[in-house]
């Protein structure tokens, strides 16, 4: 566990995952000890908040220095579909940003989360029950990355005795922050739209399978992931982990429970489907239940219901 004089440090917090992982940080912490910064200046409620482009090391190396952090969060990276449109940039961003984070943990002590991703996967691994150890053939930049990622940490973990942890997210889906850039995102957009608009045009296709998660569930694992005594941890790659599948007609027939009228159909981007495609539909996440008890609360019905009163709850509120 953290020492209470340590702070923690969240790189990203803007993003789906930072701003609720900095709230629920806060909580467990103390708002003043959960620092969270961003390229961009947010307003993340209260606490200190740093704008910080992790890609400047000596710029993350002084926030360090200057609150004292023993743990950091590195959320920031491009995700799968925008990750194709400008490849290089993120490569550069997902790969350097983690490398700048592993050398200042090997140099100082600090401990580490950052995501991995069911993008690791690729056509050749076995689509159903995808186990933890298989054929990782990625097809994305962001795959790559993100696969390239998960050795760094295990080298880091191995040679140098660097605290670093990892969890393969599925697809998350919040109400609180939109997702941005990702082959995933249409099961967050149809809620927005299926609210405002009774329709949506799904950009996959109708039987695409992916293994998804409410974003509840997602803190939670990286909780804890992070509270586990390290010798729990035995894997430093990172953990698959699993919430529950659909495809979007499923997500559809889930949705028509709340509003009977709710019309789907499809606008298929050739990019995002093919990425699909490539990507298990179900993950086998026996070794993080085994390793540190890992279990969701959340299925595909009590997700759309709980995305349901809150967005509209929130829409009700805004008008
Ligand atoms: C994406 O769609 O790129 C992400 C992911 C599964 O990592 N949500």
């Amino acid at each position: 566990m953290l020492s209470s004089t340590k702070a923690v440090l969240v790189i990203g917090s803007s993003g789906q995952i930072g701003a609720e992982l900095v709230s629920r940080l806060r909580e467990i912490h103390g708002a003043d000890q959960v620092v969270a910064s961003d390229i961009r200046q947010a307003d993340l409620g209260d606490g200190p908040f740093e704008v910080l482009n992790v890609l400047d090391k000596s710029a993350l190396s002084t926030v360090v220095k200057n609150y004292g952090v023993g743990e950091i969060y590195l959320l920031a990276a491009m995700l799968s579909a925008v990750g194709e449109e400008h490849p290089l940039k993120a490569w550069d961003l997902n790969m350097n940003g983690l490398l700048n984070v592993l050398e200042l943990a090997r140099e100082t002590g600090i401990r580490v989360y950052w995501p991995s991703s069911i993008a690791v996967f690729g056509s050749n691994t076995p689509k159903e029950n995808t186990p933890q150890h298989t054929i990782m053939e990625p097809s994305t930049v962001y795959g790559f990355s993100k696969l390239a990622g998960e050795r760094w940490c295990e080298y880091y973990h191995k040679r140098y005795g660097v605290d670093v942890r990892s969890l393969r997210y599925p697809g998350l889906i919040g109400w609180k922050t939109p997702p941005g850039g990702g082959t995933t995102d249409y099961a967050v957009h149809i809620f927005h739209e299926a609210i405002e608009k009774g329709h949506y045009a799904s950009f996959l296709s109708a039987n695409t399978r992916l293994p998804m998660m409410y974003m509840p569930d997602a803190i939670e694992a990286t909780i804890r992931l992070m509270q586990a005594p390290s010798e729990q941890i035995r894997i430093r790659s990172s953990y698959n982990l699993a919430g529950f599948s659909f495809t979007p007609e499923e997500l559809a027939a889930a949705i028509r429970k709340h509003q009977p009228e709710f019309r789907l159909d499809y606008a298929i981007q050739p990019v995002r489907q093919s990425i699909a495609d490539s990507w298990p539909a179900s993950i086998d996440d026996s070794e993080a239940r085994k390793d540190w008890n890992w279990k969701p609360e959340f299925t595909l019905e009590s997700m759309t219901a709980d995305m349901w009163v809150n967005l509209v709850g929130a829409r009700s509120q805004s008008v």
